[in-house]
């Protein structure tokens, strides 16, 4: 083999569908790295990684794991990044630490559909990265099937780097196609090198012939080699594949057991002769250039006892505890092992490490020591847009400040979690990826913070307006003792078209109200508009102030205003009040096997289907444009998923107000009336 490519410390984030073993394929590297003694198991609760309660409790990882190890001398810093849909964004951001990813598969080509995000993404941002098919020990699928499927949901060649050996159904090890040696596993241990099996022959030779033939696609000497049937120097062909994997030409394809230890040495193999080194990685993500300390924010986590933790990759220069970073003093420096923080002195070039606490960063910066550049020019990752919400109040009233300090912090750790005061429901609203994703944040405030709070479905942003007009008189009159109020006014409601608001006309002449007084009906009927007949904000109403009456002794600002909301309390009832509901524009994001079943659920939904097209740049997927009412759209993503193996998505943005009559509206009115009486 050829020299590997660098010294400096490099780093490999495991991605891939949740429950495909990503956590149990860190355990194993960590193990075979011996970097741990024993090797724990996510069923049993005692792996390095998911080691919050929260993670514990569900299986399942809820924020990227990191790991640091020495795998033959070299230093690595490996990356377990959540697989659920609703964690992409702690995923996409692991990435940006990544000089190689590693596609942790599924062997069921019945799943091949949920890599697709997977791979769309490293597509995009050409991260390198090689394809682990894990759960061989258990695979009923050819693997020749299983590439076939997972190849039409990658841009890039998927080049098989081995073919399997089997005893009878089993998986009992494999042949590797460069250096045509054959391995049998051996639980937790690595394999025996063993002499080839005859029947594998032909299968392996065929195999190899596909493995030189994709990469002859890249290089035209191999293609030379091949077409005057010579046998390439296995050298070469390492180094061929390693310069495909740096370029994001080619996604090399390996498998084994994560459970089982098996094939996690040929793995590490791989990732050490053929991940690129940090300077290559900084370029593609364009770190400015410079001298001196430079490293990225990668992700901030707040613990319990150490506080901030600003976790970063370094690009330049070197990291020591005490120093300056960002104009801070760096009070802690730490390489993770999970949960457990490991102290360490010193870091350079390529480590990813944690420094405690400094205030200002925030994830995606660029740390130098004087600063942190938000906007730095970088590649990095945007959260994705909210798509699912739920009403908090906390069950303490004292609570609230805490309340809001603590999803500040949660919003630090994930910027995909956010967070709205509501001005037309009055409802705090916590928004993410989906239900789980907010169930986390709950939990964690609980655990974390101490803050116990109640979840709510979020209401409704209904409004409602007039259908026909009517000419109101209204005096509002009393004497109480010395002198009294007095304001007389005769108005015009009149509905308007949507969209246009409130509009208020004076067609005061002769002075029937002084001039001094006009501005106070106004107010007075705005003021009314708050809350309509229905119990729901008004719009789209106009109101011409034509005629009234004062006295010179008893009317005042405040007994005009008074008037003005009493015309409007008693007209607006003989104007046909009707509710309006928001009704979105989404746009619906899904590979097209499912356009047809969307369109179920958008009609099951009340929505309307506008137009639909294949989405730009992604081969094979739809994107459906349609109007859907907001009441119906607060847990649609959660049906989306389950329609679509967990990868259709959408986007949203208020479009109009329309008109909502019939039972429906009846039960919305209902239910407004016993919530404002209750
Ligand atoms: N049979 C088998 N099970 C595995 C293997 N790797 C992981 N698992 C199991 O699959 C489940 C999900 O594993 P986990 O590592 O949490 O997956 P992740 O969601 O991708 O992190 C757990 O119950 C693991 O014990 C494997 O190689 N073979
Ligand atoms: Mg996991």
């Amino acid at each position: 083999m050829t020299a590997k490519e660098t010294t400096a410390a490099r780093c490999a984030v495991l991605v891939g569908p949740y429950t495909s073993g990503k956590t149990t394929l860190l355990e194993a590297l960590l193990f075979t790295a011996g970097a741990i003694p024993r090797k724990g198991s996510v069923p049993q609760g005692n792996t390095v990684g998911d080691s919050s309660s929260e993670a514990r409790q569900r299986q399942m990882t809820v924020e990227p794991n990191i790991a640091h190890c020495t795998y033959l001398d070299d230093p690595w810093t490996i990356i377990d990044a959540p697989g659920s849909i609703e964690l992409i964004h702690d995923r996409n951001a692991a990435l940006m630490a990544a000089d190689v990813a590693v596609v942790v598969a599924e062997p069921d080509p019945a799943r091949a559909l949920t890599l697709a995000p997977v791979f769309k993404v490293l597509d995009d941002y050409a991260i390198p990265h090689v394809l682990f098919v894990n759960k061989m020990d258990k695979a009923s699928a050819r693997i020749r099937e299983l590439l076939e499927a997972l190849q039409a949901v990658s841009a890039r060649p998927l080049v098989l780097r081995q073919v399997p050996i089997r005893d009878g159904e089993q998986v009992s090890g494999f042949v590797d196609l460069v250096s045509e040696r054959a391995y049998r596993y051996r639980d937790g241990a690595p394999s025996d090198l063993i002499e080839m099996p005859e029947e594998i022959r032909s299968r392996e030779s065929e195999a190899r012939q596909e493995l030189l033939e994709s990469l002859a696609d890249f290089d035209d000497a191999l293609l030379e080699q091949l077409l005057e049937d010579k046998v390439p120097a296995p050298e070469a062909v390492y180094e061929q594949i390693r310069k495909d994997l740096r370029e994001d030409l080619i996604v090399p394809v390996l498998f084994g057991s994560a459970e089982h230890n098996h094939g996690i040495t040929r793995l590490w193999k791989a990732l050490r002769h053929d991940a690129p080194a940090p300077a290559v990685t900084a370029e593609r993500l364009k770190v400015p250039e410079g001298s001196g300390f430079a490293a990225s924010v990668i992700r901030i986590y707040h613990q319990a006892h150490t506080g901030k933790l600003t976790v970063a990759r370094i690009w330049r220069g070197s990291a020591r505890d005490g120093m300056t970073v960002a104009g801070e003093r760096v009070s802690g420096l730490f390489h993770m092992m999970g949960a457990e923080n490991v102290k360490i002195t010193e870091a350079s070039e390529g480590d990813v490490v944690a420094f405690g606490r400094l205030e200002s960063p925030r994830a995606g910066d660029l740390l130098t020591p004087d600063q942190r550049i938000e906007d730095s020019g970088m590649v990095r990752p945007e959260p994705p847009r909210p798509v699912f919400a739920m009403a908090l109040v906390p069950k303490n009233r004292q609570d609230e400040v805490k309340l809001t300090g603590s999803i500040a912090k949660l919003i630090e750790e994930d910027p995909s979690l956010s967070i709205e005061h509501n001005p037309d429901t009055h409802q705090m609203l916590l928004w993410g990826q989906g239900d789980i994703h907010l169930q986390l944040a709950v939990e964690r405030l609980r655990s974390k913070y101490n803050v116990e709070v109640e979840t709510a479905r979020p209401l409704t942003a209904y409004k409602e307006t007039i259908r026909r007009g009517t000419k109101q008189h209204s005096r509002f009159k009393r004497q109480t003792g010395g002198h009294g109020q007095f304001g007389d006014v005769q108005i015009e409601i009149k509905p308007l078209p949507r969209g246009s608001g409130f509009e208020f006309i004076d067609k005061i002449v002769g002075g029937a109200i002084p001039r001094q007084y006009i501005p106070s009906v106004e107010a007075g009927a705005r003021e009314y508009l708050a809350r309509g007949p229905l119990g729901f904000p008004v719009v789209d109403v106009s109101v011409t102030l034509f005629d009234g009456q004062y006295h010179s002794v008893d009317s005042s600002d405040q007994a005009f205003k008074t008037a003005g909301r009493l015309a409007m309390q008693e007209g607006m009832p003989n104007c046909d009040p009707v509710l309006l509901e928001p009704i979105y524009e989404v746009t619906i994001l899904v590979p097209n096997e499912f356009t047809s079943k969307v369109h179920g659920l958008v009609s099951s939904r009340r929505g309307q289907i506008l137009g639909f097209e294949p989405k730009p740049g992604w081969d094979g997927w739809d994107e459906l444009k349609c109007h859907i009412p907001q009441a119906e759209l607060q847990d649609m993503i959660v049906e989306l998923r389950s329609l679509t193996l967990g990868v259709g998505s959408f986007e949203w943005r208020f479009d109009h107000l329309q008109e909502l009559t019939g039972k429906l509206a009846e039960r919305v009115i209902q239910e407004r009336r016993s919530q404002l009486s209750g």
